[in-house]
């Protein structure tokens, strides 16, 4: 029986890792970070009260900043598999919070290599990486593989970066089992709501349901590769599963801009929206009732953006046999009727309920 490790275990991807290494019979330990509340939603339906606690899924309080915490819960844990997807994970807010993000995604990943060679379990733990298509940033080859030059285009891909780079040299240093998977966008229902895809899903919804008069996003023209975190998760675990470690680019090798995603998020509630002006005085309307539902705010703009990016997973499909299952189409509608069901429940709740 194998153990795992997971920092980032609340997030999106942390929750379906640890769904699919609970299935193939794991134990699974995640770091979770002290909140003043609740931050464990995506992952409460695993873990029994503390009174009562299962073997097989356990939770550490912890923190990437926090060197001597992860030394400890890597100690404590003996983990045969180490997934690292703790991050301050989004890109506009690590322009605000940069020496924050290069800490966590940075440092913090040093800070869990060096925990692994600190307690001379180079031998033993293998290692996970979460690498992002951020990296590649203003791209000049396309698609995107991993052989493409890499030019980040905010803190949060610099610090991604550095990350991507000491995985690769703690393998070459240390002869450690050390993977880095450069993943492009992955989304789903449990996506955070601040992320464009679920922005507009929950947004869509919320007009549907009359909660909501109009979604204020930034720029409609960037493109991206978009797939679904489920197909993601499997991909991290066929990582670790091979002879010998190396890094992989995971993506669809499609690709949608965010202004498809909208128009493709109305008609899943048979909604259809055109578009009006131009720049930031751009809008959504409703076609069949003349309602503007989209404006752009510029606050959403990034001070520099990643225009465009398409991946080419030929590496992960010829060596892990990975290939994603679930198509853009499928995802978004999975994630707006899931929206609207969740807020359908909340609104036939009694006040003081919601
Ligand atoms: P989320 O933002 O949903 O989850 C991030 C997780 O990291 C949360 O559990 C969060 O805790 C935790 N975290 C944040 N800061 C720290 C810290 N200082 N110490 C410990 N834990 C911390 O991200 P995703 O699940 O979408 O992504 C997982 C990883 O994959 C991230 O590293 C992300 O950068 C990377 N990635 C994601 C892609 C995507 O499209 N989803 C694509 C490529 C890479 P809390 O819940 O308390 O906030
Ligand atoms: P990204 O995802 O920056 O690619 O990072 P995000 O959904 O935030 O943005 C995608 C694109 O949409 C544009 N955009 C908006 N973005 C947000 N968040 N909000 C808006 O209102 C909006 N309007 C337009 C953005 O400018 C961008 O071009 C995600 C994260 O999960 C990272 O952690 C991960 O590494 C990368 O994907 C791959």
């Amino acid at each position: 029986m194998k153990t795992a490790l997971i920092s980032g275990i609340t997030g999106q991807d942390g929750s379906y890792l640890a769904e699919l290494l609970l299935q193939k019979g794991y134990i699974v330990h995640g770091i979770k970070r002290r909140s003043s509340s609740f931050n464990t939603e995506r992952v409460d339906h695993l873990y029994h009260e503390p009174q009562f606690p299962d073997p097989k899924f356990t939770m550490h309080y912890g923190d990437l900043t926090d060197a001597t915490n992860i030394i400890r819960i890597v100690q404590e844990v003996e983990p045969d598999e180490i997934y690292n997807l703790g991050a301050q994970s989004h890109v506009n807010v690590s322009f605000e919070t940069p020496e924050y993000t290069a800490n966590s995604d940075a440092l913090g990943t040093l800070r869990m290599l060096e925990a692994i060679r600190i307690l001379k379990m180079t031998d033993k733990a293998r290692f996970y990486q979460a690498s992002t298509s951020e990296i590649f940033g203003k791209v000049q080859q396309v698609p995107q593989n991993e052989q493409t030059p890499f030019h980040p285009r905010s803190p949060y891909g610099v610090a991604k970066l550095y990350a991507h780079w000491i995985t690769i040299n703690y393998r070459e240093a240390y002869k450690m089992y050390t993977c880095s998977g450069i993943l492009f966008n992955h989304e789903s229902p449990r996506r955070g709501k601040t992320f464009v895809s679920r922005k507009v899903t929950r947004g869509v919804a919320e007009i549907h349901l009359g909660i909501r008069d109009c979604i204020y996003v930034g720029n409609l023209n960037a493109e991206r590769d978009w797939g679904h975190a489920v197909d993601y998760a499997r991909g991290m675990w066929l990582m670790l599963q091979q002879k010998t470690p190396d890094d992989y680019v995971l993506a669809t090798g499609k690709q949608y801009s965010v202004r498809t995603l909208i128009e493709m998020a109305f008609s899943v509630l048979d909604e259809s929206i055109e578009w009006h002006g131009s720049g930031l005085k751009e809008v959504g309307v409703l076609k069949n009732s003349g309602r503007i539902v989209v404006r752009i705010d510029k606050k959403y703009l990034r001070p520099s953006e990643v225009d465009s990016l398409i991946g080419d997973a030929s590496k992960a499909k010829r060596e892990l046999g990975w290939k994603p299952k679930i198509s853009f189409e499928e995802m978004i509608r999975e994630m707006v009727l899931n929206d609207k069901q969740q807020l359908e429940e909340r609104l036939i709740q009694p006040i003081g309920k919601i």
